[in-house]
């Protein structure tokens, strides 16, 4: 007798009660309020049903090869309390599985949202290259991933940061990726550095703090002896570095990339992401507040955007540029990725808009498993000699190799092309194709000569024969000319027009930025060592730094030339569309007489989207209270309507923080006590006290400028 028949049937996994299971059951689709435009397929692949065929399929519980289950809660045991038998293989698999769930997360970006969109272009770009989506009218559908770069995959999305803005076209003519940020300069000029600036931003290596920030000894070690970086440290403690949204952030291609007409022709351009909704900061306090209270806030603000169907959208646009051999413009060397070209001098030609229209279905299968690289190109368009460029070429496949688990994540739905693929490439870890012939080589004459390559004239991605520059083998710098060499060198001049384009509250703002950071350096050499940085871009910042550190201001050591200020990199003031802006409609049990339901009726038809809140959850004139004075907290208001003066404390604090970040603020009719109690000036700009229906439109008119400025800052 063996051992297994020692076992009683009832003591091992118990029946199922008939009535859990053995029903029909509909796999979960898609939610269908989140389906987008028809070029929207659930996981950006071209075949919706085909790229699925691997998920939940059939009505029963099944293991993964397909036999059936009819309990996955209890474990196969000798008697009633174990010991569990190793012959449980069901147990096994499903642990074994779960053991492996997680893959690599990012080395830097881990943590990231995306969204589905579709491409249209206007044709602008047309005479400038022969790419098929850029022609007039063309369609594309899109997978935009949004990500911060410092912080681990669950880190807050309102720390101080770069952000990427990595879009992914699925063109008729392959996959192009533009894989950009919100900052359009770098930190450093050549790839081979891109270790060092990583391993000194990322938390330090003993204790692992801190998380997602550069508020730390090792980053400004390195940025302060490294003063390449100085121009993108500006940027980041800019109010850049604290985006309102990832809807209202603008997106730069950041190397120049070259385009390619059908006759051959070239020029140079550099790629900007212009939001329609206009470009918008948090203030500080209000991001700490966020990292708190809702960590996933970004995430949170796009996903809920989509849904309510309020699709963010950006222009494309190009500054273009001679092809010239030097590929020097004004002096400014254009393969220095921590230089830009001012708007003023090249305005960006709009070629293009973008539209974000669904949100991801599976987080893991689409955001997760997403590979974006630079070097998916498509004809029309080619990289330069941009030293930073030429090193990510290599680095974004190689990465994807570990992070994805080998060479065939092209074939995860989210990366693979809406067109043919027939690469003869064969085999390998995670090969899910069944590839037929037997010659996968070229050239052969046993599967008929096929594939075919591509004709050079036609559909075929060449490069186009461009000058090499005279060999420069021990120079480790790119500059192709003597001036560019010494633009190219110059690490202060860029970052001084940066910060003297600013208005004073964007000036004061970044002062107290650096002020933090480097206040939180422990290293009083970095801290001086940094302070000399800052006195090498302007003397007043650096005063005002130092002080605040308690270090001396030293003379600056770099020369510097002097250029002129472009107002294009201050954010602009004036009205934006105001779509999937949130209000908080304060009620109490005073509130009533309809206000309230014209009040959210009137927001809405604004594309605005209130919130009520009240004590407690439930109903007020037949409308669910969406958050109660416990769940509710000022950072998610960008605008705050008091249709009642309810006494309790944590309203106090709502009123306060609005008041304080200078946000739109309106009471309707009694609710004008609650402006008084707390101090609130009713005549201060962005404060309105008035009954609901001109209220509704004052707050609007308010919260199409973000800020009431003048409350908060000095004009400038
Ligand atoms: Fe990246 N970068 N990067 N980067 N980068 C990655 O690729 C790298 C750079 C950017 O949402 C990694 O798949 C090197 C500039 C974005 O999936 C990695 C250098 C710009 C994303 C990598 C740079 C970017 C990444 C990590 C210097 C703006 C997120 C995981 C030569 C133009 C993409 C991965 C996503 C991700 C390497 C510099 C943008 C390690 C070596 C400049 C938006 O391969």
């Amino acid at each position: 007798m063996t051992e297994q028949q020692h076992i009683p049937p009832e003591f091992t996994r118990p029946p199922v009660p008939p009535d859990e299971d053995g029903g029909q059951c509909e796999p979960p689709g898609p939610n269908p309020d989140q389906q987008g435009p028809e070029l929207r397929s659930p996981t950006g692949a071209p075949v919706p049903g085909e790229a699925n065929v691997r998920a939940q399929q059939g009505d029963a519980l099944t293991t993964p090869q397909g036999l059936r289950q009819a309990d996955t809660d209890h474990q196969l045991k000798a008697g009633p309390r174990g010991p569990v038998l190793l012959q449980d293989f069901h147990l096994r698999e499903k642990i074994t599985h779960f053991d492996h769930e997680r893959i690599p997360e990012r080395a830097v970006h881990a943590r990231g949202v995306g969204a589905h969109g579709v491409f249209v272009s206007n044709g602008a770009a047309a005479s400038l290259t022969r790419a098929k989506f850029l022609a007039a009218d063309a369609r594309t559908p899109v997978f935009v991933r949004f990500s911060t770069v410092l912080g681990s995959r669950g880190s807050a999305d309102t720390v101080r940061d770069t952000r990427g803005f990595a879009t992914k076209f699925y063109t008729e003519e392959g996959v192009y990726d533009l894989v950009g940020n919100n900052i359009p300069v770098f930190f450093i000029q050549e790839a081979i550095k891109f270790p060092d600036v990583v391993h000194a931003a990322k938390p330090h290596p003993d204790r692992e703090i801190p998380q997602a920030q550069s508020a730390h000894d090792t980053f400004w070690d390195f940025v302060s002896l490294h003063t390449e970086a100085t121009a993108h440290t500006f940027w980041n403690m800019s109010d850049r570095g604290l985006p309102r949204s990832l809807r209202m952030m603008e997106g730069f291609g950041v190397h120049t990339f070259r385009l390619v007409a059908a006759d051959g022709a070239t020029s140079l351009v550099k790629f900007h992401w212009k939001p329609r909704l206009g470009v918008h900061s948090m203030l500080w306090e209000e991001t700490q507040l966020t990292a708190g209270f809702d960590p996933d806030f970004h995430r949170r603000d796009l996903a809920d955007a989509i849904e309510a169907g309020y699709f963010p959208e950006w222009d494309l646009g190009v500054q273009v540029f001679p092809d010239t051999p030097e590929q020097v413009f004004e002096d400014i060397d254009l393969l220095d990725p921590t230089k830009i070209v001012p708007e003023e001098l090249v305005p960006v030609q709009v070629i293009g808009t973008l539209r974000l229209t669904a949100n991801p279905v599976n987080f893991f299968a689409e955001t997760e498993q997403v590979a974006f690289c630079p070097s998916h190109l498509v004809p029309g368009i080619e990289v330069t000699d941009d030293p930073l460029l030429q090193g990510r070429l290599f680095s974004y496949l190689d990465t994807q190799l570990s992070r994805l688990g080998g060479p065939n994540f092209a074939q995860l739905p989210i990366n693979t092309p809406h067109t043919a693929v027939n690469d003869m490439f064969r085999d390998g870890m995670h090969q899910t194709a069944v590839h037929t012939g037997i010659a996968p080589y070229k050239p052969n004459s046993l599967d008929g000569g096929c594939p075919y390559a591509a004709s050079f004239a036609g559909e075929a991605y060449v490069e186009s024969p461009t000058p090499i520059p005279p060999p420069q083998a021990k120079l480790r710098t790119s500059a192709n000319t003597d001036k560019a060499q010494v633009a190219f060198a110059d690490h202060f001049s860029q970052p001084r027009m940066f910060y003297r384009s600013l208005t004073h509250g964007e000036q004061h703002r970044l002062a107290d930025a650096f002020s933090f950071e480097l206040g939180k350096c422990t290293s009083v050499t970095v801290r001086e060592r940094a302070v000399q940085m800052l006195v090498n871009v302007d003397e007043q910042l650096a005063g005002y730094v130092a002080n605040q550190l308690g270090v001396d201001v030293p003379a600056p050591t770099a020369n510097t030339v002097e250029l002129a200020p472009s107002p294009a990199l201050s954010q602009k003031r004036g009205a934006f569309p105001v779509d999937g802006r949130t209000v908080a409609v304060l009620v109490d049990e005073t509130s009533s007489g309809g206000a309230v339901q014209q009040v959210c009726a009137d927001l809405e038809q604004a594309k605005v989207r209130p919130l009520l809140v009240a004590a407690h959850g439930g109903e007020v004139e037949g409308r669910k209270v969406d958050r109660t004075f416990a769940t509710m907290r000022s950072i998610e208001f960008d605008a705050l309507i008091a249709l009642g003066a309810p006494i309790d404390p944590r309203v106090d604090v709502l009123v306060n923080e609005m008041w304080r970040h200078g946000k739109a603020i309106a009471a309707v009719g009694a609710a004008a006590s609650l402006l008084q109690r707390n101090g609130v000036d009713a005549d201060a700009p962005g404060v309105t006290v008035a009954e609901a229906p001109q209220t509704v439109t004052q707050v609007v008119t308010d919260l199409a400028e973000h800020r009431a400025w003048d409350r908060i800052e000095p004009r400038g």
